[in-house]
């Protein structure tokens, strides 16, 4: 090769990345314009790099009302009617517009009585978070909660198959809600095959912590049709503790077909005190879960030091 044509080479491979290339380059996608929808587990990785994030677990079969909670937390939240919370952000506004689109009602002043949702897999392999930045009036603090909301399905494929790989973000959690019908638990003959799967179900999320222990509500919806008797609320709590899980049990609605008796959202904003944790004074649910003598010493041993 002669010195010429070696160097018309260096020529052209300098420029040759550019030649035929666009004149302007595309401008890289900026992280200030997230994703529209839900946010992925990359973006809730990059939010997590910079902020703390308390990350939600959310189960529970189909039509058990997971999409419904949160809908009813986002319009609660920006319509300044969770108590003793602010709304500050959220980098997933559009996907919560989209999932409270069958409550439009709420627009015109009304609280909806119903509305329709279901959660679509847009993506099988990993789970679409909602983010939501909420300041606590009391105290100021600020709280980033990644919300995920995610099929029915994923709950039923974890009881049944022992699937848990795209619900791998649940060792991050902080809180699980294992969202329970109420309509489901009131009927005789259906309840006892959901308590059952629920301790299944207990049984699959140990085996996934591994040893972790996040907090774990399981949250019964469709309280305005169904007060959950407190027999249920037992044998629930029975089942949970023959496999070793501890957790409170709540009742929500966060829609109401009767909101003369029981307003929609009801028990949202106890479900996110609980979630949050912290200073305030939180309710005791069910006896069970108050502390026990050890957990008190390992607290004043840490308040101690
Ligand atoms: N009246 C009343 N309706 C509710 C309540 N909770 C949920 N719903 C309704 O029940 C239906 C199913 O709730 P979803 O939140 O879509 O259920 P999901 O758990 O997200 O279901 P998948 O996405 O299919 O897994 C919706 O029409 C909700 O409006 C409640 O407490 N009271
Ligand atoms: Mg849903």
């Amino acid at each position: 090769m002669s010195a010429d044509t070696q160097g018309d080479d260096e020529v052209a491979s300098q420029s040759g990345d550019r030649l035929g290339a666009p004149v302007l380059d595309q401008p890289v996608r900026a992280s200030a314009f997230p994703s529209s929808r839900t946010l992925g587990l990359k973006d809730m990785n990059a939010l997590m790099g910079t902020r703390y994030v308390n990350v939600v677990g959310i189960l529970g079969d189909p039509e058990s009302g997971k999409t419904a909670c949160l809908a009813s937390l986002y319009l609660l939240v920006s319509h300044a009617m969770l108590e003793g919370w602010s709304f500050a952000d959220s980098r997933s506004l559009a996907a919560f517009e989209e999932i409270v689109r069958g409550a439009r009602d709420w627009n015109n002043g009304e609280v909806p009585e119903q509305m329709t949702v279901h959660t679509e897999l847009a993506d099988d392999h990993g789970p679409g978070f909602l983010h939501l930045r909420l300041v606590r009036l009391s105290d100021g603090r600020r709280v980033d909660l990644a919300l995920p909301d995610v099929p029915g399905e994923w709950t039923q494929a974890l009881i049944h198959t022992a699937r848990s790989d795209r619900l791998d973000f649940m060792k991050s959690a902080e809180s699980i809600w294992i969202v329970l019908d109420g309509r489901t638990l009131a009927d005789i003959e259906k309840r006892h095959g959901l308590i059952a799967r629920v301790g299944q179900l207990a049984a699959r999320l140990n085996t996934i912590l591994d040893g972790r222990s996040p907090r774990l509500l399981i949250v019964v919806t469709h309280h305005d049709l169904h007060v959950l008797d407190d027999n249920v609320a037992i044998r629930l709590q029975a089942e949970l503790d023959r496999r070793g899980s501890k957790a409170e049990i709540m009742k929500v609605a966060p829609f109401s077909d009767q909101p003369d008796n029981v307003p929609a959202g009801f028990g949202m904003t106890e479900l996110i005190n609980l979630t949050v944790g912290g200073p305030t004074e939180r309710p005791v649910f069910w006896r069970t879960t108050e502390p026990t003598e050890g957990d008190r010493a390992y607290l004043s041993y840490r308040r101690d030091r």
